[in-house]
């Protein structure tokens, strides 16, 4: 069977056609800083809406028969005239790499199922070396064949996976194709309901990395929790010399620390910080110094952020200090194509646009961006919140699900740990409360935990409300740290005349997060504030929200829904919609909505107050 444990990749052992997929290392942290080769660009691509090139006839996938031979992945050519072959990746149309498939060609706009992919490469593998294919996402299901044999498969659409090539690649041209299949089943994660475009394909980078025999694996080099003078963490080896030295220095601050991992690669680190020099990363100050791991096989360079943050009471706690988080919430989605985020350029739009709003803070919805992302976040001075695609109605009950959801928090909290900016990891969205759901969020939000005690948890509450009361009390708001909840007062339930009738009931000692508000305005369509749709409806919400929330005690920050207008599927409406979710405060062509400029100035207010 080619099936795997969820979420984690699994690559063939040996190379009979049936052989069994062997447990992969777990991905190298920090990829960019590796000696590497990006395999992104065109790809050549094949529609394959009946899986032909996986299964015979009969059904039976062909990388499981005995030759293992017979699918697309042969990327076969007829031998002669009399010899016919249905698919020919030569004369097939290209994509680029990363991007998304709906939104590059029209025919795939809407389009859910199987694409095969193919690229070309020269390498020129050194004895001694290791290397590893590493793709930043795929959406959802990755089956990944190297020069005709498969090398492993992974399910998950917005978490990194690699499989070890060391001893497979070639000497000069080789050739990777990838199926990737973005339908959508129930008992995925995410599952088949969600509120944004099922965008298919290789959305993130593919990297070709080469690491010494014995490498640094993993690391976390971050302050202990809520201690201003001590870097806290650890170092982990892989390979036949795991029994090593390895020196951390951070050449900025004179320091040098040298640690001995165990036999089995690893090494806990703790440093002492000299007094007065720390520049310590916050929004205003976005610090980033120069981190030196090196071993005696192998070194890495990083650029890491030093900060605290904890709560206490109401308040969340940068470096000591009590802030508000001035945030938007936004999707992994470029308005102006439409389509995922390719890559800086595009990233630095979206933050740059936040940042506009005066933002310190932004909550990327409702799966793990990429990596590339949060980087950019460290730099530019924005706090983060990073959620996992545990949304809507999830099979609480089966323990599959449960594994494919803990492989996708913990494949994002191992990729993002050394980034200062993510300060909340949020175990999910608007999963209604239900014994079996709290018993499935409570064990995400112990795992959260054990992975990383230094940050936030958090998860997207619901609310009930009864009469004009609406009330946060959930059974799993005990396991975070924030009362964080989505309310729609004025577009979902009832309107700007009668919203300032509700009043918010809060049953917690902990900050309050408003994660989500908003309302729906088509760009450029002008009405009075009465009528929704219309800028100056939304803007009115926005004005009427402020009063409703600041009334909350413990109110610390918010994260409006949302940045910019999005695709969606469930948004059918011809004019207004057209599949497009319209509460973005920038307009699919990139311009700002009267709304923008109201949270704007309340913002500033809030940063006048939390001076
Ligand atoms: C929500 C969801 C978000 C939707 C939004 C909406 O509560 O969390 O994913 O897009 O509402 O616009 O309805």
């Amino acid at each position: 069977q080619d099936d795997q444990a969820p979420g984690q990749a699994q690559a063939n052992k040996g190379s009979g056609a049936r052989a069994e997929l062997a447990k992969q290392p777990p991905t190298l942290q920090n990829i960019y800083g590796r000696q590497h080769l990006l395999l992104d660009g065109r790809w050549s691509y094949i529609i394959d809406p009946y899986e032909t090139g996986f299964y015979n006839y009969r059904r039976q996938p062909f990388d499981q028969s005995p030759s293992g031979a017979g699918g697309f992945y042969d990327d076969r050519k007829p031998k002669d005239k009399d010899d016919a072959v249905e698919y020919n990746f030569d004369s097939s149309p290209t994509l680029a790499v990363p991007g998304d498939w709906n939104s590059q060609n029209a025919k795939l706009e809407f389009y859910e199922g199987t694409l095969w992919m193919r690229q070309k490469f020269v390498a020129a593998p050194k004895d001694g070396k290791r290397y590893f294919l590493y793709f930043g996402a795929v959406n959802y299901e990755a089956h990944v064949y190297l020069n005709g044999k498969k090398i492993g498969s992974h399910k998950g659409g917005f978490t990194p996976f690699q499989f070890e090539v060391t001893g497979r690649l070639l000497k000069g041209e080789n050739n990777v194709i990838v199926k990737a299949d973005n339908t959508r089943h129930q008992d995925d994660i995410p599952t088949v309901n969600t509120d944004w475009w099922n965008y298919g394909g290789i959305t993130r980078d593919v990297i070709l990395a080469e690491t010494p025999d014995t490498y640094i694996e993993d690391y976390q080099i971050q302050l202990a929790k809520g201690d201003m003078g001590r870097i806290e963490g650890h170092v982990q080896l892989a390979g036949t010399q795991r029994a090593q030295d390895v020196t951390i220095s951070i050449v900025e601050l004179g320091l040098k620390t040298v640690v001995r991992t165990d036999a089995n690669g690893r090494a806990a680190v703790s440093i002492a910080l000299p007094k007065n020099k720390v520049r310590y990363w916050s929004p205003e100050d976005p610090k980033l110094y120069t981190v030196t791991i090196a071993g005696v096989t192998d070194t890495l360079n990083d650029r890491i952020g030093l900060r605290t943050i904890e709560t206490r009471g109401h308040d969340i706690l940068l470096n000591g200090k009590s802030i508000f988080l001035r945030g938007i919430s936004l999707h992994d989605e470029n308005p102006l194509i439409p389509g995922r985020l390719r890559g800086e350029g595009d990233m630095r739009m979206m933050l740059q646009w936040a940042k506009d709003m005066n933002c310190n803070y932004v909550r990327l919805a409702h799966y793990p961006h990429s990596e590339e992302m949060i980087k950019l976040a460290d730099e530019m001075g924005i706090l983060v919140w990073a959620e996992v695609p545990v949304y809507w109605t999830i099979s609480w009950e089966k323990p599959e699900v449960y594994a494919n959801a803990q492989q996708q928090l913990t494949d994002l909290v191992v990729r993002d740990k050394n980034r200062a900016s993510v300060i909340i990891w949020s175990i999910g969205n608007e999963t209604p409360v239900s014994p079996v759901r709290t018993q499935f969020m409570g064990k995400l939000a112990d795992t959260v935990r054990s992975l990383d005690h230094t940050r936030l948890v958090g998860a997207a509450l619901e609310v009930h409300r009864s009469g004009d009361v609406v009330t946060v009390e959930d059974p799993l708001a005990e396991k975070i740290d924030l009362a964080s909840f989505n309310q729609y007062a004025g577009w979902y339930w009832s309107n700007n005349k009668e919203m300032m009738k509700f009043s918010f009931k809060v049953n917690y000692n902990k900050p309050v997060i408003v994660t989500e508000f908003g309302a729906d305005a088509l760009g450029g369509y002008h009405a009075d504030s009465d009528t929704k749709w219309s800028e100056e409806y939304q803007d009115q919400l926005y004005k009427n929200t402020f009063k409703l929330l600041d009334a909350i005690p413990g109110l610390r920050g918010m994260t409006p829904w949302v940045l910019a207008d999005f695709r969606s599927p469930r948004r059918p409406h011809p004019y207004y919609q057209d599949y497009w979710n319209r509460k973005g405060l920038i307009s699919e062509t990139g311009k700002k909505k009267q709304a923008f400029y109201t949270l704007k100035s309340y913002y500033d207010q809030k940063q006048q107050q939390y001076k």
